[in-house]
């Protein structure tokens, strides 16, 4: 696996930007942190899908682009599909001589966010992993599907305040737990799986880096904290994605061709779940005495999971 040299955080703040600033979305969005690093952690040619959602619809407002490359926009259930297809027809024509330039390196890129990922775009994903194309998908994850004003998607956790699972006297949020989008890939046959954060942004480059130069299909799960939907101020973005990966309700590993599971940060101090939750207005009800309930089982199921992961890194399973 040929490993482009990492940058440091000065060469990436003033790298030649191939995603232009430009762009729609929310002050503090993730979403343009964890793009922008995609496309500064290598220097070869990239073909990317974007299906709609925020991502989308900020940053290709007709007539103007935020995207210095290749860009394909497609419809919500099939950004896998979009990459998977450009990535076939470039081995085809690579076989068949018809390239003006096959030796210049391109990578197949697809971005989708977590209603499309999690949900509607699922089978599309799945399907184009199984095929085995040779592309990296990107699940911009926060959580819920922000585009459309905030609805819970199967990637929103259990106890969020969202609009179609609504906190109120007769309900704590949504009632049930997030999907393991990691281990469902992980046994899908992805080549290489890893979950990132943008506050831990050497590891999230680093496992980009890894993603492009694996062959086979590769899925990154990347936390994208919504200043709008998680209901905290735009300042603090990078610090409510601190807390996420300190108490480790954000776990960051990697699980390379279904079995090797690798924790890629192991914080220093780990910080109790509920300093992450209080620092976000969509819990902000889980902190009535009825539903102290919810947050002790969030703990609990913090720890399990932890304590699965090191398990599993150890026994190599
Ligand atoms: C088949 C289909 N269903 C629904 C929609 C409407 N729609 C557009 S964007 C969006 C939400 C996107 O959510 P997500 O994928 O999580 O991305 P985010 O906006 O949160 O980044 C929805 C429901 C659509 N465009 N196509
Ligand atoms: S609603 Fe959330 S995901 Fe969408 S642009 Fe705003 S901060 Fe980003
Ligand atoms: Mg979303």
């Amino acid at each position: 696996m040929a490993i482009t040299s990492t940058k440091n955080l000065k060469e990436f703040s003033t790298a030649n930007d191939r995603f232009e600033g430009a762009h729609l979305l929310c002050p503090g969005c993730a979403h343009s942190m964890i793009v922008r690093e995609l496309m500064n952690c290598t220097d070869d040619n990239l073909v990317i899908a974007t299906n709609t959602g925020c991502l989308e619809v900020s940053t290709a407002v007709y007539p103007y682009t935020s995207w210095d490359t290749s860009w394909i926009h497609i419809g919500f259930e099939n950004a896998a599909t979009a990459a998977a297809g450009a990535e076939a027809m470039y081995k085809a024509r690579k076989r068949k001589g018809t390239l003006k330039n096959p030796d210049a390196p391109v990578k197949f890129v697809a971005f989708g966010g977590d209603g499309s990922t999690y949900d509607i775009g699922f089978q599309w994903l799945s399907g184009a992993v199984e095929r085995g194309h040779d592309f990296t998908y990107i699940c911009l994850d926060n959580e819920n599907y922000a585009n459309t004003g905030g609805q819970r998607s199967s990637s929103t956790p259990i106890g969020a305040n969202t609009t179609t699972a609504p906190a109120g006297r007769v309900s704590y949020g949504k009632k049930e737990n997030k999907k393991d989008m990691m281990a469902i890939m992980a046994a899908n046959g992805a080549s290489y799986v890893a979950q990132v954060a943008p506050n831990k942004w050497k590891n999230m480059a680093q496992a980009f880096q890894k993603a492009l130069a694996t062959e086979g299909p590769c899925y990154i799960n990347a936390i994208s904290a919504c200043t709008t939907e998680w209901k905290f101020d735009s300042k603090d973005t990078i610090h409510v994605s601190d807390l996420a990966t300190d108490s480790l309700v954000f776990p960051l590993y990697e699980i390379i061709d279904g079995h090797e599971l690798n924790i890629t940060y192991r914080p220093k101090n780990v910080i109790p779940v509920r300093d992450y939750l209080a620092a976000q207005g969509r819990f902000r009800h889980l902190f009535k005495p009825e539903n102290e309930h919810v947050l002790i089982e969030w703990q609990k199921r913090v720890d399990a999971n932890w304590e699965r992961l090191q398990r599993r890194e150890e026994a190599r399973v």
